[in-house]
């Protein structure tokens, strides 16, 4: 067969070149990625699977009935429509809205992590196309990523991107590091993604380097395998959600046997003496001992003390994974893994102190591009209205209740349009059966997707948009030395038009298509981003090519910043010239700005509390819904990669030998994980890297309901966001708890429902 001819493309799961042998696609990393991920060989299967959305269609009852609340949605037939009627049905009801309720009827948040090309990067398409061509919209903001660490890092260190993105490189931890705590650990399955393209995965060769040089590194979580092999690491086992107790306990002591470093407490922090009087016990008469700990989070004292006399006087790195904080009361963990680096005296030095999210994705832990990269403008959004993200279905089911953030008191609007770019909902968000509710509030559902998901099936209006192989694109990134040239490898699947192409005609018809596509097509507008670049390299005296050249060559390798340990290790060389971007200038270890708050869920200083979500009667198990190794969420689920790691089509649970045996369950059963907000099924997977307590089942299986008539299907599939409870961490921050849950599990014994996940709905 034919050699093919292989044209670059870049996807956030990393930078590849692809071509045609025959009817397959071919895929190859790029040449100089270390270590690729597996997951770029989704595209192959995926790129002309049946799950892909063929043409426009509209739900029955909407189209006979008109827009409104209705339980229909997911439940009512689909029906084809032309381009044309669907475009004209959509503006009519956009208009609708907006003259009868304002564009505070219009919620556009659309949280998603579409595909990595800049220009249709379909989250900023949305927002643009709502900003310009309707007016605006409700927002959402903070990420379900970070939604606590997003809020609580600017009042005690620093603005979320600088203290995370530029704070510690992986170049320093190679060099410099002695001792690595890894809460939640550094999973290389994670890094493997990074939004907007990542042409170099360094972590595994990182850690393998540095722990060659001696560097070790230790593991708090529940699962061994959240470090890689290569990091030679001590795994500690602890009980999910118990890492602000563990900490307590190892700054416990450190200050009663004075191993603490108190002139950095002294000179560069605030609020030590207040927070020592609570870690010693002297305000609630409970000493945060490592006993004390211990009883808590399941790790031996003198282990805890161990560890605690190990890390005091050298070099240690506190690192922490996301999902700590995407959990109950996630603003502590983060807290309170500062102030042990704090006591550890190591903020600000090199490869030391505390990196935020370090190995959660590819862009921590790197230089930053010394040039401005591409990114679409999205115009003004008069709207103040806005949610944390992960409000969603709490603002769809109480319009106009009240709601704390940040020291706000805000309301919920009364949404009565959401409009859907780029995310998926039915993969994201918590407990799907009350989101189900949630949609049926609303007047109108509108979803651009590639792919039959959940979202997709659940809208009144579906319009067929092109995957990222089907656009000419510019791939890059902050954080990545690589400008990818993001060359066509298909046409377009049926009739699946550009997001751009879509809001462009609607555009029109809302008599603003000028003013929304400022006459450029989609050529013209990747010539238009590109050429900022060009010029800043030309302002430095860099090769700048010009986009004809940039586009044959097909990537450009950018200029780095120096490493200089960013915001915090200026204020570590010197903290009068360079403070931090917080109220005192300094690490606030107490806040008097969250203490004036007054939140009894997330008091002045990190403070263990307990928990309404924890295993127990009848859910005595923790589920640990993490991220998948074999896709990013849930993006191309029926991808080679990803449908080749199922097991008899479901998606793959791990259970300790031990809970398995208790309950008759053996390798490759399949079986139902429950509680009192919904089940699903999965493959049972017997492991001892996991603790026993603990299962594990990942997110971004498709959610596929036996039964759509029922109020709580069952979710045949295995998509664990069916038992997750949607309550925010706290009222500081409101952030997404997706990460941990209470079931049961069973065998399941019932007649094995069909997978129907990626078969198109009939229409
Ligand atoms: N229980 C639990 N839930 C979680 C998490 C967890 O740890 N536990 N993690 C959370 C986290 S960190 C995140 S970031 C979210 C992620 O949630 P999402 O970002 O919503 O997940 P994705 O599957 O990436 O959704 C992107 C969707 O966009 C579509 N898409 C891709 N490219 C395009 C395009 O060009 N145009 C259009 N129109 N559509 C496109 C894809 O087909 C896909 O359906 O999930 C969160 N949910
Ligand atoms: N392959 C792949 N990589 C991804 C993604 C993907 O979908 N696929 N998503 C990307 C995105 S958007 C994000 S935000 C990041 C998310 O990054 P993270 O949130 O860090 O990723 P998770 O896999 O959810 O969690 C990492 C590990 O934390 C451990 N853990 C869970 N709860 C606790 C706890 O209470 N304490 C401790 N110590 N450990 C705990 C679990 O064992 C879990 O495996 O991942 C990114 N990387
Ligand atoms: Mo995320």
């Amino acid at each position: 067969m034919d050699v093919p001819d292989l044209k670059p493309h870049s996807s956030h799961w990393g930078v590849f070149r692809a071509g045609w042998q025959g009817d397959t696609l071919v895929v190859e990393p790029h040449p100089s990625d270390p270590d690729p991920s597996a997951i770029l060989q989704n595209f192959p299967e995926a790129v002309r699977h049946r799950a892909r959305i063929a043409q426009p269609m509209v739900r029955r009852g909407w189209l006979e009935h008109g827009p409104g609340p209705t339980d229909r949605r997911g439940r009512d037939e689909l029906v084809p429509v032309s381009w044309d009627r669907a475009l004209d049905l959509l503006a009519g009801e956009l208009r609708r809205v907006r003259d009868a309720h304002g564009v505070e009827g219009i919620f556009g948040g659309s949280y998603g992590w579409s595909s990595a090309g800049r220009f249709h990067h379909a989250q900023s398409q949305v927002h643009r196309f709502l900003n310009i061509a309707v007016g605006g919209y409700v927002r959402s903001v903070n990420s379900y990523s970070a939604g606590a660490a997003n809020v609580i890092l600017p009042h005690i260190l620093g603005p979320f991107e600088p203290v995370t993105r530029h704070s510690v490189t992986w170049e320093a931890i190679v060099q410099h590091t002695g001792l690595v705590l890894a809460f939640g650990g550094m999973a290389v399955r994670n890094s493997a993604v990074g939004g907007g393209g990542v042409s170099r995965h360094v972590e595994r060769g990182a850690m393998r380097e540095a722990a060659a040089r001696g560097c070790r590194f230790l593991l708090f979580g529940p699962l061994r395998d959240d470090l890689p092999q290569e990091a030679g690491a001590e795994w500690v086992p602890l009980s999910p959600g118990t890492d602000t107790a563990l900490m307590l306990g190892l700054a416990h002591t450190l200050a009663t046997e004075g191993l603490h470093d108190r002139a950095f407490l002294d000179r560069f922090c605030v609020g030590y003496p207040e927070f020592e009087d609570y870690l010693l016990g002297r305000t609630d008469g409970v000493a945060k001992d490592a006993a004390w700990a211990s009883a808590i989070c399941g790790v031996p004292a003198d282990q805890i003390m161990a560890i605690a006399r190990q890390a005091a006087g050298q070099r240690v790195l506190v690192t922490m994974a996301h999902s700590l904080q995407r959990a109950e009361h996630g603003e502590q963990p983060v807290w309170m893994g500062m102030v042990l680096a704090a006591m550890l005296g190591q903020i600000g030095l090199p490869g030391g102190g505390f990196n935020y999210a370090l190995g959660s994705i590819a862009h921590y832990g790197k230089r930053m591009v010394a040039v401005p990269v591409a990114g679409l403008p999205q115009g003004r959004n008069p709207v103040r209205a806005f949610i944390p993200v992960a409000r969603i279905s709490d603002m769809l089911l109480n319009p106009g209740a009240p709601f704390d953030y940040n020291g706000q008191a805000l309301t919920y609007p009364d949404v009565k349009l959401v409009y859907w770019a780029g995310g998926n909902p039915f993969h994201h968000h918590q407990d799907l059966n009350r989101l189900r509710e949630a949609f049926a509030k609303v007047d109108t559902l509108v979803v651009h997707e590639s792919a039959w998901t959940a979202t997709a099936r659940h809208a009144d209006i579906v319009l067929p948009a092109t995957m990222t192989l089907e656009r000419e694109d510019i791939g890059a990134t902050t954080t990545d030395p690589l400008m990818v040239a993001m060359h066509r490898l298909a046409p377009p699947f049926a009739e699946a038009r550009d997001d751009y192409d879509i809001f462009a005609a609607l555009a029109e018809r809302l008599g603003k298509r000028e003013e929304f596509t400022e006459g450029r097509d989609a050529r013209g507008w990747i010539e238009h981003l590109y050429e900022r670049t060009r010029a800043a390299l030309a302002e430095k005296n860099l090769p700048a090519p010009d986009f004809e050249t940039f586009w044959q060559q097909g990537e450009l390798e950018m200029p780095l910043e120096e490493d200089t340990g960013g915001i915090v290790g200026a204020f570590r060389r010197d903290p009068e010239a360079a403070p931090l971007p917080t109220p005192s200038g300094k690490v606030e270890i107490a806040s008097a700005t969250i203490a004036a708050f007054g939140y009894d869920d997330c008091p002045g200083h990190p403070t263990w509390m307990d928990r309404v979500e924890v295993p127990g009667g009848e859910a005595p198990l923790w589920l640990v819904a993490n991220q998948p190794a074999t896709r990013l969420h849930s993006q191309l689920d029926f991808g080679g990669t990803s449908a080749g790691s199922k097991h008899r089509g479901r998606e793959v649970m791990r259970i300790h030998p031990t809970d398995a045996g208790a309950r008759g369950v053996a390798e490759g059963d399949i079986v139902r994980l429950f509680n009192q907000r919904g089940a699903c099924l999965a493959a049972a997977a017997l492991s001892e890297d996991l603790m026993p307590g603990v299962v594990q089942l990942p997110t971004g299986a498709w959610y596929d309901p036996a039964d759509a008539e029922d109020a709580k299907p069952l979710c045949v599939h295995g998509n664990p966001n069916v038992l997750t409870r949607d309550a925010g961490t706290s009222r500081l921050s409101q952030g997404c708890t997706g990460q941990l849950t209470a079931v049961q599990v069973e065998r399941f014994t019932g007649n094995l429902p069909p997978v129907k996940a990626w078969d198109p709905p009939v229409g």
